[in-house]
């Protein structure tokens, strides 16, 4: 028995996270609808640390050249913490994981035109089916969408602004972001600052409780239970699942997902830091100003969260637009530290 239980414990110590390398390089060689850059792919065959990016907050969140911008500062952000980015897009019709600057110039100067498309996982194969046959749309993919495309790299951590959710009235609308459903299934880690309280937070948590996603937040120095944040605020009056100590601890939990399997994904919650949370009454108004203007003209279904953030952008006079690449800027640096510890506790 004791044999058994050190060939057990010696088994157990030597499993290392699965990596996907020979399928990234398979998908960069063989497939015509993705083409993974050739640093991303030695990246993840090195085993080095690579966080995805999404881009529809490029297509659909900020003005150009804003987002031109902000797509180059958040690659540097991850360099600057030991990573290797991956942004995450689709450009002339064909899925790109590890754009160069002068793609991600391309992309985001696209933004606003109505053939450039906010693609979620529904939306792969048509804009991907279409590119093969001649006709190259421009796509900013969201956290579902570039989820899928990162996981069939072989890509393990995701770093955000904010995540999709359930959406006010969702209970009637049925409203829910498809990154809700793809945490469920996709074994990523994502990290954000939240979600913004445009969207309905206690049903978001209770919907990704019901679906098996694990929820932490980070402490950041506070005692206890602490709240889910809601992106410009600290405190959004719903208890985070989970309390994660720090961006080691959150690899470990990884490191116990990925080797389990499990299939399903975790999300890490990085609240806003203290000295820049904006009061929340003040963002409440604001935002229970968008929520109407976006119900009143119509905008339903995809369209409405980029209605929002605009309409926010509008009422704040661009105030939102400068505290939301800080605050993008700072979960992408915890996104890399937690992809950097997977790697050295993977060694
Ligand atoms: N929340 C934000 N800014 C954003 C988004 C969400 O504060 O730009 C984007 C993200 O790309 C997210 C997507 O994945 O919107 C969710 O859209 P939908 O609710 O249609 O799934
Ligand atoms: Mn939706």
């Amino acid at each position: 028995l004791r044999s058994l239980s050190k060939t057990v414990s010696r088994t157990v110590r030597s499993i290392k996270v699965p990596q996907s390398a020979s399928f990234a390089n398979f998908l960069s060689a063989r497939n015509p609808y993705i083409k993974v850059s050739e640093e991303v792919s030695e990246a993840i065959s090195d085993e080095k640390p690579v966080v995805a990016l999404e881009t529809t907050i490029y297509t659909h969140g900020f003005p150009h050249p804003k987002n031109t911008a902000l797509a180059l500062h958040l690659e540097s952000v991850v360099r600057l913490n030991g990573g290797i980015p991956a942004t995450i897009g689709v450009l002339n019709g064909i899925a790109r994981v590890g754009f160069s600057a002068e793609e991600l110039i391309e992309l985001t100067a696209s933004a606003g035109r109505p053939e450039t498309r906010k693609v979620s996982r529904r939306d792969l194969p048509y804009i991907l089916g279409l590119g093969h046959a001649g006709r190259g749309l421009n796509g900013g993919t969201t956290v579902a969408g570039t989820m899928v495309l990162a996981r069939l790299a072989g890509i393990n951590v995701l770093a955000t602004g904010g995540l999709g959710g359930v959406h006010r009235g969702g209970e009637h609308s049925m409203d829910i972001s498809a990154d809700l459903i793809e945490l469920a299934r996709n074994r990523m880690t994502v990290v954000a600052g939240g979600c913004k309280s445009f969207l309905d937070i206690p049903r978001t948590l209770e919907y990704l409780e019901t679906q098996g996603v694990t929820v932490g937040t980070f402490a950041d120095g506070r005692e206890g239970q602490v709240d889910f944040p809601a992106f410009w605020t600290r405190d959004s009056g719903s208890p985070s699942p989970l309390t994660i100590k720090d961006e080691e601890e959150a690899a470990q939990i990884m490191r116990a997902q990925i080797t389990l399997p499990f299939y399903s994904g975790l999300f890490f919650a990085s609240p806003i830091p203290a000295d820049h949370s904006i009061a929340k009454d003040k963002m409440d108004a604001t935002i229970t100003q968008a929520v109407h203007d976006a119900e009143k003209s119509g905008f339903t279904g995809s369209d409405n969260t980029p209605f929002i953030l605009k309409r926010i952008h509008e009422i704040t006079d661009g105030a939102s637009v400068a505290a939301n690449g800080a605050l993008i800027a700072s979960n992408v640096a915890r996104g890399t530290k937690v992809a950097v510890h997977l790697a050295k506790i993977n060694k």
